[in-house]
This record gives structure tokens, C-alpha cells and sequence, in this order.
């Protein structure tokens, strides 16, 4: 059972800020690391807690294990933060949708939206009642990170949830959203809308549980052409960085806005008023942090793919992300957050792992 949140694990100091001093641009003393899907399948001891929970909704419903599995990559390696063990599809779940998960196939929804009369009986689940297990797994992590570093709260964005909401799973092609953006977009937009109000309560009330920095996964934006992105997920994230709450100075819980494939649209994604912008591998740091030329914090962005190398090859692929944002920030390695362009795999090597935290604080060393 999850105890409340007590005001002195909210007022624990910090031990390692470094990852949020990051967002705020502020000097460190090695540049902050942390990965995309850091708990999960390539850890031993994570396959051992699913398999006593019994499944993968089981454990992110229990707060303990969720807890417990979040813990578990920080202490095999030293992390600059913690990103809480949950999923983007809670959201559609509360909203009535049925998440289910087929083993090998990835998740699914029982009731997938397919039309205006679906989305019409759409509404914003409650947090602290309908979501309370995500707020319990926050405040028990928190409770247990004990100020040793940053919890990171999550949710996906409103068209990313989108996309598995109306296709009712992950696609390939993403046939029947595109075809509703075509056909009906006010019906999508009424989607998008509704998925916005969530997600912006999610964060909230993650916030106010205890997490200390807040990604959003537009892991689906990049299949949208230019015109569609700017009519269907951008203007969403915009009302996200403006409307959502998070404080000012050293108190301020910075957003990191991540995308897949959106690349093209640093410039606007760095306007938005967000703190940090998460980017894939498909664009280079130095182009990324010229472009943005210091309004926001960078987060990326090296190849996952990297880690199937050898040791060596990972010690050079990590040198030469943190040299090419240097070189992009004039010369200034602050205001980097380094991660992985997209999350891990089930089959990568754990040593490896082991490997890219310790290149980068080395090559990192101010
Ligand atoms: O154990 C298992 O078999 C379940 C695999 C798994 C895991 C480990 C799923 C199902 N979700 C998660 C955890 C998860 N999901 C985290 C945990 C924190 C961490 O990073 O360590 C996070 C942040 C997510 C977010 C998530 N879920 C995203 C956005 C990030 C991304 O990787 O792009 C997406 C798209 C999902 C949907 C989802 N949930 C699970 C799977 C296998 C998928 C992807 C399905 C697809 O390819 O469409």
C-alpha cells in the first residue's frame, strides 16, 4: 500500500542535480545521462519481477514492483535520473479503451475510437482516482529514490496516444488515423483536443505527486507530412509547454518534449515555450543545437543501435555526439542532456550499458 507523500520526501534535497541543472542550461560538472526504456527486458532482474507479477500491466498497476523495477537500472549503473516504470497507453485505458496486452504482438485496446460518436463520449479521466496507481508508483518512488537523483514523470502525446486509440494497437502505416484526418478531421481534432486536457492533468498531478522533470513521447509524430504535423500534433504540444503549470527558478519541473522523425521541426518544437527538446539520431547534435541556437536544452541522441557495437565502438559513437553539441553550442558542452535517439531493446547487453554511462561522464568531465 502506497503511503502518501510526505513533505519531507518532497523537500529532500537533491544529491545529483546535474540532469536538471542540464535543462536549466546551468554549468555541470560531467554532462547528465539517463536512457529511453532504461527498466525493461535486457535486465535480468526486470524479467524476474514480470514474471512474478505475471504480466507487464500487472507490475505498472503495483506500485511496489513498478517501484521496484524503476530502481533497477540505477543500480547496476550510475544514472543521472530515474524515469518512472508505467506506459503512455494509461491514459486510453482510464478513458475506457481496455488495454490488453498480446505477447510478441505489443498492446491493444478492446475498444478502439473509430468515429465523432466514440470520441463524443471521450472525457478526461480522474488522477486520483481512475490514475491513482501512477500517482502511487510516484510518490513510493520518490520515497525510495530518497534525493539520490531527479524522478522523471511521462505521457505520450496527444497524437501519439491518438494513433493507438483509433488503430487500436501499433500499426505500420497508421491506414486509420490518417484516413479520419482526411475524411473527418473535425472528428480527430475532437480527439486531440480531449487527449490534450488529459495529458495535461496527467502531468500535473505527476507533478504534484512528486516527479521533478516531465517527458512527452511524440514517438508517432514523424509519419505525418509537414502540413499534417503542423495541423495534428504540433499546435497540441504548443498548448501542453503553454498551458501546463510547472513553476519558476531552481522549483520549476521542466518539460522535455521528445519526437521521433521531427527533425524539421526544432525550430518550431524549441518555441514552444518547453525546456528541453528530445531528439532522434536522424539529424546531427551540432546542426540541432545551431538551429536552436540555446533557447532550449537538448536532449539526444545517439543510435540505439550503437549499443550492439563493441566497447570501443561505443566509447567513439559517444565522443562524437558530446563533441558535435559542443560544437553546435559554441563550444559549451551545458544545456546537454545525453540519451539515446529512441529506447533500448529486449536483446541489447547490459555491460554495454555499463559501458556508455561511464563514456560519457569521462568524455564529459569539465
Ligand atoms: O515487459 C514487456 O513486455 C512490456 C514492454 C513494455 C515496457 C518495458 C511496454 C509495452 N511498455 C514499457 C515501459 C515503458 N513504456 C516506459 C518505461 C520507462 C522507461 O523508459 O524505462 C516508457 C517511457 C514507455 C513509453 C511508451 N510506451 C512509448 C513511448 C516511448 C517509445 O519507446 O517510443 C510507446 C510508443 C509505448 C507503447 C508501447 N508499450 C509497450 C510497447 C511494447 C509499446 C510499443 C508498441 C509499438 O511499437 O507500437
Amino acid at each position: 500500500a502506497a503511503a502518501p507523500c510526505k513533505d519531507h520526501v518532497l523537500s529532500t534535497p537533491l544529491k545529483n542535480d546535474r540532469f536538471l541543472r542540464a535543462l536549466r542550461r546551468e554549468p555541470v560538472d560531467h554532462t547528465p545521462v539517463w536512457l529511453m526504456r532504461q527498466a525493461g527486458r535486457y535486465l535480468p532482474e526486470y524479467r524476474a519481477s514480470r514474471a512474478q507479477a505475471g504480466s507487464f500491466l500487472a507490475m505498472a498497476k503495483n506500485p511496489d514492483l513498478a517501484c521496484e523495477v524503476t530502481l533497477q537500472p540505477l543500480r547496476r549503473f550510475p544514472l543521472d535520473a530515474a524515469i518512472l516504470f508505467s506506459d503512455i497507453l494509461t491514459i486510453p485505458d482510464a478513458m475506457g479503451l481496455e488495454l490488453y496486452f498480446v505477447d510478441g504482438e505489443g498492446p491493444k485496446f478492446r475498444k478502439p475510437v473509430r468515429d465523432a460518436a466514440a470520441i463524443a463520449k471521450l472525457g478526461v479521466p480522474d488522477m486520483e482516482t481512475e490514475l491513482r496507481y501512477v500517482m502511487d508508483a510516484v510518490r513510493v518512488i520518490r520515497r525510495e529514490l530518497d534525493g539520490s537523483v531527479p524522478l522523471i514523470g511521462f505521457s505520450g502525446s496527444p497524437w501519439t496516444l491518438a494513433c493507438y486509440m483509433v488503430e487500436g494497437g501499433g500499426s505500420k502505416n497508421f491506414a486509420r488515423i490518417k484516413a479520419m484526418a482526411l475524411n473527418d478531421p473535425q472528428a480527430l481534432h475532437a480527439l486531440l483536443s480531449v487527449n490534450t486536457d488529459a495529458v495535461i492533468a496527467y502531468l500535473a498531478a505527476q507533478r504534484a505527486a512528486g516527479a521533478q522533470a516531465l517527458q512527452v513521447f511524440d514517438t508517432w509524430g514523424g509519419v505525418l507530412s509537414p502540413a499534417m504535423y503542423r495541423e495534428f500534433s504540433l499546435p497540441y504540444l504548443q498548448r501542453i509547454a503553454r498551458e501546463l503549470e510547472r513553476g519558476e527558478g531552481v522549483d520549476r519541473t521542466p518539460l522535455i518534449l521528445f519526437g521521433k522523425g521531427t527533425a524539421a521541426y526544432l525550430e518550431e518544437l524549441a518555441a514552444t515555450g518547453t525546456d528541453g527538446v528530445g531528439v532522434d539520431w536522424m539529424v546531427g547534435l551540432d546542426e540541432a543545437a545551431r538551429r536552436t541556437g540555446g533557447r532550449v536544452a537538448l536532449q539526444g541522441n545517439l543510435d540505439p543501435c550503437v549499443l550492439y557495437g563493441n566497447p570501443d565502438a561505443i566509447r567513439r559513437e559517444v565522443a562524437t555526439v558530446l563533441d558535435a553539441y559542443r560544437d553546435g553550442n559554441g563550444g559549451s558542452r551545458d544545456g546537454h542532456v545525453f540519451n539515446l535517439g529512441h529506447g533500448m531493446s529486449p536483446d541489447m547487453d547490459p555491460e554495454h550499458v555499463a559501458v556508455l554511462v561511464d563514456a560519457v561522464h569521462t568524455h564529459s568531465a569539465r
